[in-house]
């Protein structure tokens, strides 16, 4: 059978690395990461856009599901725009703690010192706040739109907040992975169209001076891999 003419291949570029570089890398990588921890307290300090960008960019050369890219990074800056997300948030989470969490939920949540108060989405100097594109549209020949299927569109973008996150602890900031519920007025507040749905909101910037997190740990490698 004749190759279909859309597979367009070019040879693999791949930096083989020796034996004693692989471990190295691994264990450094393991140690960066491992000091990575999710902050609920910022300074109002300003990042460097240039920071932003190349970790966004990171993110989006991520794998996805038959190379869909189903992502938006919409980075939030404006005070106002800050201010009116923090509103919406914390008048959502108000309502979630005092009355749709169960209290299986709330008690999950007792180590980490959660609560409905959101200040560090006004402080933080800048939010990313990441979409799930459910499909793509596109205009066709006749001028109408058409919807472009995409596929594993939560795994695909999973993956790309975890490259975005990975890449702002590397280059030395502090991140949050918050999902205030339900979050349907990012949208409306972002102007974002009805393909694309909030995904996760990340705060970005640098710890407030007397920052504390809550003292947990992690499941060691015995608990969470099995080898065959
Ligand atoms: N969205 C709430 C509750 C919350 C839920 C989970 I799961 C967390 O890991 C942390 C918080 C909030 O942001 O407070």
């Amino acid at each position: 059978m004749a190759a279909d003419a859309r597979y367009r291949p070019t040879p693999l570029r791949f930096d083989r690395l020796p034996p004693d570089e692989q471990r190295a890398r691994a264990r450094e990588f393991l140690a960066r990461m491992r000091t990575r921890r999710s902050v609920r307290q910022f300074s109002d300090e300003p990042v460097d856009p240039a920071v932003i960008d190349a970790a966004v960019a990171t993110a989006a050369s991520a794998p996805s599901g038959a190379n869909r890219q189903p992502w938006r990074f919409v980075v939030v800056r404006d005070p106002e725009v800050k201010r009116r997300i923090r509103e919406a948030a914390e008048a959502e989470e108000r309502e979630s703690y005092a009355h749709r969490m169960p209290d299986e939920w709330l008690d999950a949540l007792a180590p980490l010192g959660t609560d409905w108060h959101k200040p560090f989405l006004e402080i933080a100097p800048c939010l990313i706040v990441v979409f799930r594109i459910d499909y793509g549209v596109e205009a066709a020949p006749d001028g109408s739109e058409r919807h472009v299927k995409h596929y594993y569109v939560s795994e695909s973008v999973g993956i790309a907040c975890g490259f975005l996150l990975a890449a702002l602890h590397y280059a030395g900031l502090a991140t949050l992975t918050h999902t205030p519920s339900p979050m349907g007025f990012l949208a409306d507040i972002l102007g974002r169209p009805k393909n694309e749905k909030p995904y996760l909101l990340i705060p970005v910037g640098y710890p407030a001076p007397d920052a504390e997190v809550p003292d947990i740990t992690k499941k060691t490698l015995g608990e969470v891999k099995i080898d065959i």
